[in-house]
C-alpha cells in the first residue's frame, strides 16, 4: 500500500501546539509529543503499519452472550438488541451497577499489541448501546460515573500505547445509540415521554462525545465511526471538523458515512480475493464474535492469522484485528496466545508486512501469497509442496536471485523457467512451522499476468468473480452465519440455457484433471464443463443449501498453454443453481 497518497494528507502538524491548546501537557508528557510530531505523518501507521488491533469490550462484555441463564449467538455487543435477547433499556442501564473490571491491564493490553505486530489499537470508546466506555463529561452512562469501578481505562490504555510506541485511537458509533432518546435505532421520546429526534441526540451527546475522545487522550490515530445509516451528511461533516480541528493527523474511517472519510473499510470480516485500489481496510475478529462470547472458542490459529494479515496485505490493504476482553477485563487467554505466535513469526519475516504491497498477480497463488517490498518478491508459502518444486505462473520480471529463508538467513535458491513458468527447487522439508518465505529479488518493478496457473503439484481453485459471464448473472450475495457474522461470495446464477461462465487458465503440464465444482442449490443437478476448442464433460451430482464442492469428472489439457475452461448449467430446474467455484486438480 505503499506509495499512495491520502488525499488532503496536511503534512505534519506540531502535535504539542494541541496539547498545549488543550492544557495536556502535563498528562502526556512534553517529549513523547515532540517526538510524534516530528515522526507523525497522517495515516502512516495505517499505510505502512498494515496491522492493527481492535478491541470491542463494554457493558455487552459483562454478559458474554448470556441472559438469565440462556445463550444468545452471535456478535456480542449486540446482546441488547431485539434480534438478539431484546433486554430493555432499564434493565440494560443496570448492567453498569455491577461492572467491576478489576483484571483489565492496559499495559498487558498494549505490550500484546506490540508483541503480535500490531502498530496500533482502536477500541469501543462507544458502541451502539451508547455507553461511554471512558469518562465522559457530555453523557452519564459512562465507565466513571455507573460503575463501582469508576475509571477511565481508556487514560491508561492510551499511554500504554505510547510508552509501547504504538497509535492509539477510538471506535465510536455515531449514528446508532439504543439507548439516548432521538438516536439511531434507539428510543423516540425522552425519559419525561417528550418526542426527542436525531438533532436532539446529536448535538446532546454524539457531537460533545466526539469533542471528548478527540481531545482527552493525546495525540491519536483514528476515529473509527461504523454503521452511518441514513444519518443525514450534514451531521457527519460536522463530526469530520471536530477531529480534523483536533486532530489533524488522525485518519477518519471510511463509515463515518457519505464519502467523508479517509479510506474505505471493506464489510465486516471480508477478506477481498482481488486487489482493491486505494487506501483501505479489512477488519475481523479472533473468534466469531467481535465482543467476549462465552462459548465463542472458533479461534483462528497463528498459522489463519497469518493468511489473512498476508491476504489483505497482497490485496494491497490493511488488517484490523480484534479481540474482546470479558467483563473482568481479561483476555481470552487463547486469542492472546494465537497472537504472539502469530506476531513472534512477524518479527522474523518483518518484510513480508509492514511497509509491503499488493501482489502483482492480483490475487491468492495455490500455494500461498505475494506481497511487495521494494524490488523484493515475497512468496509467503502456506502449503509446502512435497514434489521439492514450487510453481510461480506468468512473472513477467527478470529474477536477479531467489532465497529460502532459513532462521533468518537467505539460503540461495535454484530456479528454471520454462513456458513462462518459474519453477524454484526446495528442500523438502518446510524451514518454518508456519509460514515459510521465499525472498524473491527482481531486476525491475514486479509485473506479472494474472492468469490463473494450474499448480502441477496441488489443485487451483478459481471463484466465479474472476470468471467472465454470459447467458448467467453474477452478483455478489451476502448471509449472516450466525447473527452479525457477515459471510459473502460472488455467485453466478439465473441460468439461461446457453448460460456460460469462462475461466482462464494457464496449463504447464499437459493431461487429466479433476474437475470440482462448488456450487448450491435444490435436488439434483447437472454440469457440464468444456475446455473451450477441446473436450466437453458433463454429470450430474446433488447439491445442498450450503456451498459445497461436487465432483465432476476428468478433462484433457492436451499441451501445455492458455486455455478457456467454460462452465455450464444443464439441468432443466435450473434456477436454484449457485456456483461458487471451480476447481482443477492434476489427476495423478
Ligand atoms: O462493531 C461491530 C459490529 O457490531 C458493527 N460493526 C462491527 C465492527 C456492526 N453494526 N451493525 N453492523 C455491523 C451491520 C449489521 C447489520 C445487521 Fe441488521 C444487523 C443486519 C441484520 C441485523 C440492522 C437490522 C440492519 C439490518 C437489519
Amino acid at each position: 500500500m505503499k506509495n499512495i497518497l491520502i488525499s488532503g494528507l496536511v503534512g505534519i502538524l506540531a502535535m504539542q501546539g494541541i496539547a498545549e491548546k488543550n492544557g495536556m501537557d502535563e498528562m502526556w508528557g512534553e517529549s513523547t509529543i515532540k517526538l510524534r510530531a516530528e515522526n507523525a505523518k497522517r495515516g502512516q501507521l495505517f499505510d505502512e503499519g498494515n496491522y492493527a488491533m481492535f478491541i470491542h469490550w463494554g457493558l455487552y462484555s459483562q454478559l458474554g452472550n448470556k441472559v438469565d441463564g440462556k445463550t444468545y449467538y452471535g456478535i456480542g455487543e449486540w446482546i441488547m438488541n431485539p434480534r438478539m435477547a431484546g433486554i430493555p433499556i432499564d434493565e440494560y442501564k443496570k448492567l453498569a451497577g455491577t461492572f467491576n473490571p478489576e483484571q483489565f491491564d492496559a499495559k498487558a493490553i498494549a505490550k500484546l499489541a506490540k508483541d503480535a505486530g500490531m502498530k496500533y489499537i482502536i477500541i469501543t470508546s462507544k458502541h451502539h448501546d451508547g455507553f461511554a466506555m471512558y469518562d465522559s463529561k457530555a453523557n452519564d452512562f459512562n465507565i466513571t460515573k455507573t460503575t463501582p469501578w469508576a475509571k477511565d481505562p481508556m487514560l491508561d490504555l492510551a499511554e500504554a500505547c505510547r510508552a509501547e510506541g504504538l497509535g492509539f485511537g477510538f471506535y465510536y458509533s455515531h449514528n446508532q445509540d439504543w439507548t439516548f432518546p432521538g438516536g439511531g435505532n434507539g428510543p423516540s421520546v425522552d425519559e419525561n415521554g417528550n418526542p426527542a429526534d436525531f438533532d436532539d441526540y446529536f448535538k446532546k451527546k454524539c457531537l460533545p462525545q466526539v469533542e471528548e475522545i478527540t481531545s482527552n487522550y493525546g495525540p491519536i490515530e483514528m476515529v473509527w465511526f461504523d454503521t452511518p445509516g441514513k444519518m443525514p451528511k450534514k451531521y457527519v461533516q460536522q463530526l469530520v471538523d471536530v477531529v480534523r480541528k483536533n486532530q489533524p493527523d488522525a485518519l477518519i474511517s471510511g463509515r463515518a458515512g457519505h464519502n467523508l472519510g479517509d479510506y474505505q473499510s471493506l464489510g465486516d470480516m471480508e477478506i477481498p480475493h482481488e486487489n482493491v485500489e486505494g487506501l483501505w481496510e479489512s477488519v475481523d475478529t479472533t473468534n466469531d464474535s467481535w465482543a467476549y462470547a462465552w462459548y465463542d472458542n472458533n479461534w483462528k490459529t497463528p498459522k489463519e492469522i497469518l493468511k489473512r494479515l498476508i491476504a489483505c496485505v497482497a490485496r494491497g490493504g490493511t488488517y484490523m484485528l480484534n479481540i474482546g476482553p470479558d467483563g473482568s477485563g481479561a483476555v481470552p487467554e487463547r486469542a492472546a496466545r494465537a497472537l504472539e505466535e502469530s506476531g513472534a513469526w512477524i518479527q522474523r519475516y518483518p518484510q513480508v508486512v509492514y511497509n509491503a504491497g499488493a501482489s502483482p498477480w492480483k490475487h491468492a497463488l495455490p500455494w500461498g501469497d505475494v506481497t511487495v517490498n521494494e524490488n523484493k518478491l515475497l512468496l509467503s508459502v502456506f502449503d509446502w509442496p512435497a514434489s521439492g518444486k514450487l510453481y510461480l505462473p506468468g512473472l513477467k520480471t527478470k529474477i536477479n536471485s531467489a532465497a529460502l529463508l532459513v532462521n533468518g538467513k537467505p539460503e540461495t535458491l535454484k530456479f528454471d523457467v520454462s513456458n513462462g513458468w518459474t519453477i524454484f527447487e526446495l528442500p523438502p522439508r518446510a524451514p518454518e512451522k508456519l509460514v515459510s518465505v521465499i525472498e524473491v529479488e527482481l531486476a525491475g518493478t514486479p509485473k506479472a499476468d494474472p492468469t490463473f496457473g494450474l499448480d502441477p503439484n496441488i489443485g487451483t481453485e478459481i471463484l466465479v468473480e474472476f470468471a467472465d459471464v454470459e447467458g448467467a448473472e453474477q452478483s455478489q450475495k451476502r448471509w449472516m452465519e450466525k447473527f452479525g457474522e457477515w459471510k459473502r461470495i460472488v455467485q453466478v446464477h439465473k441460468w439461461k440455457p446457453d448460460g456460460k461462465a469462462i475461466f482462464e487458465v494457464d496449463v504447464l503440464e499437459a493431461g487429466d484433471y479433476c474437475v470440482d465444482l462448488t456450487y448450491a442449490g435444490e435436488g439434483r443437478l447437472v454440469w457440464g464443463v468444456d475446455v473451450l476448442g477441446g473436450e466437453h464433460i458433463q454429470n450430474e451430482q446433488n447439491s445442498s443449501h450450503n456451498y459445497q464442492e461436487f465432483p465432476i469428472g476428468w478433462i484433457n489439457f492436451p499441451a501445455p498453454g492458455k486455455y478457456e475452461v467454460a462452465v455450464s448449467c444443464l439441468s432443466e430446474n435450473r434456477e436454484s443453481a449457485s456456483l461458487k467455484g471451480i476447481h482443477l486438480k492434476p489427476a495423478r
